[in-house]
């Protein structure tokens, strides 16, 4: 199938823009659910439905509590692990690994949208990105990816395992067994396993989250195997290509609404002149899938960009996109909704803090302009997009004398600048924008995804408006390929001292 081909862009692609790695997709009671990967964030673990594979909204999320996860001191890098959701006998499942959290857990609810239960702990499992499905008899299996996360051993890769569970306790039921494993590219993970027709089909991704990663399969006649590889593996991968939409893996199959065979699957928009940087990190796509002889034939999973506007008056309690850091937004936002602001306390922690008192909302689209109108008359605070505590940039403000003195601050590992301007005093207004280069034919700046420009502005255009452009920092560091963790970039509010009052919030794409 060749690159042009639109018969999988009648979706828009990607379908969860932004920060939504690690999909993974079930269809239930007419509609369709896919949860995503948080790491160090609460709430955790996003739920989103759609009725047509088109619109989809976040309806809740599964952690919504500190002890459902507890991640509240977990390193970079760590947290809330690949997901996988599931349906049966009206229970809808999530099972996860957290590392440095509460390592594999499945959470149940009846209604997606949440409560869900505190979870349940499969004591034993040294694994990664566990899978769910039964057998005809009800037997629960828990397939996953043996990278092992904890003791003597940690970092070995075992392959692909399964072990029988009891899902009422947790227990483990039998000695974990190997399962075939891929065709041998590094890092087999994200097994799923489906029963099609007469066949038992085990699909992971192998060959690494990055530019070599892809979907292989194998299937056999019971869910323990022995599985035979499919010849055509890996059936989906965009290495080596020229698609805009790299890195595609860790897929999920679902039938979806015109009954074709859809794969929900992670994947990034790499940028720049050779195509290395991808800003929003990894997002979730979806391509489809054709059976033929009992195999699946995927089409390439290109790209169909919406443009969505984000914005947010204060005037009612938070909604649940917005995260905090290893804790909820609940601990530290307040709502004044009679002045229409979100308020939020500083404690002295900043943005390269484990803690910062920061509440954000992923950045939807490459390009973007955001903004937020601040009153800093009793404290220090400001706008900031954040890859992870290490990889961030900001421009914040606070009142001196009858000024306001704005700062923006660029932080990557091991090195940090700022910039420093003034405005008069009273309201002011930051903004925080991204996009892509100016042309430059082959000058410097055409090897970068972005620039993100941090300006400040007072007034109102026609009256004493002020404009003070402080940086525009190159977005290369705030990228799925160069920030430390698996997260993607988040922009939110955040105050260091004081309380600041935020009089909305806006992020439109452009
Ligand atoms: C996820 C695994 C992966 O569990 O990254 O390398 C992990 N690939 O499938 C975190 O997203």
């Amino acid at each position: 199938m060749n690159d042009d081909d639109t018969s999988s862009a009648i979706y828009p692609n990607p379908i969860l823009p932004g920060f939504n790695p690690d999909p993974s997709v079930v269809a239930a009671d007419g509609a369709y659910y896919i949860v995503t990967s948080t790491f160090e964030y609460y709430p955790g673990l996003p739920v989103y439905r759609s009725h047509d594979f088109v619109t989809w909204e976040q309806v809740g999320n599964v952690g919504t509590r500190l002890g459902q996860l507890a991640v509240t001191e977990v390193p970079t890098g760590l947290g809330v692990w690949a997901p996988t959701i599931r349906y049966r006998d009206g229970v809808f499942y999530v099972i996860v690994v957290i590392p440095a959290g509460r390592g594999c857990v499945v959470f149940t609810a009846t209604d997606p949208a949440g409560e869900w239960s505190d979870g349940t702990v499969v004591e034993g499992l040294n694994g990664i990105d566990p899978d769910l499905a039964w057998d005809d008899e009800g037997t629960a299996y828990v397939t996953y990816s043996g990278l092992v996360m904890s003791g003597d051993e940690l970092g070995t890769h075992l392959g692909i395992q399964q072990v029988k569970v009891d899902l009422a306790t947790g227990a483990i039921l039998e000695e974990p067994r190997s399962l075939w494993s891929g065709s041998g590219f590094m890092f087999p993970e994200a097994p799923h396993l489906y029963h099609r027709g007469e066949y038992w089909y085990l699909m992971i991704a192998e060959g690494g989250t990055e530019r070599g990663h892809g979907v292989s399969i194998a299937r056999g006649t019971s869910p323990e195997g022995p599985f035979t590889a499919y010849e055509a593996n890996p059936f989906l991968t965009a290495r080596s290509t020229i698609r805009p939409v790299q890195n595609t893996g860790h897929g999920d199959l679902v039938e979806g609404p015109a009954g074709q065979t859809l794969i929900v699957l992670l994947g990034v928009r790499p940028g720049g002149g050779t195509r290395a940087f991808s800003p929003l990190g990894r997002e979730t796509f979806v391509s489809t899938v054709d059976w033929i002889d009992d195999w699946p034939v995927a089409q390439p999973v290109l790209l169909s960009e919406q443009r969505p506007i984000d914005s947010v008056r204060f005037d009612a309690p938070l909604d649940d996109r917005w995260m905090a850091v290893r804790r909820t937004p609940a601990e530290i936002a307040a709502i004044d909704a009679e002045r229409g602001v979100l308020t939020l306390t500083g404690d002295g922690s900043t943005l390269d803090d484990a803690h910062p008192v920061f509440v954000g909302r992923r950045q939807l689209t490459w390009s973007v302009t955001s903004q937020t109108t601040v009153d800093v008359s009793n404290g220090t605070g400001g706008l900031g997009v954040r890859y992870d505590q290490q990889a961030h940039y900001e421009i914040e403000a606070r009142t001196d004398g009858d000024e306001v003195v704005v700062t923006a601050r660029a932080s990557v590992p091991s090195f940090s600048r700022e910039w420093s301007g003034r405005l008069p005093a009273g309201p002011v207004t930051l903004h925080l924008d991204s996009a892509a280069p100016e042309a430059d034919g082959f000058g410097p700046d055409m090897m970068t995804s972005d620039f993100v420009s941090l300006w400040a502005s007072s007034g109102v255009p026609g009256g004493a408006y002020q404009e003070l452009r402080l940086a525009s920092v190159d977005g290369r560091y705030l990228t799925a390929e160069t920030a430390a963790s698996f997260t993607g970039r988040v922009i939110g509010l955040y105050a260091t001292a004081g309380t600041v009052a935020f009089d909305g919030y806006d992020a439109t794409g452009v």
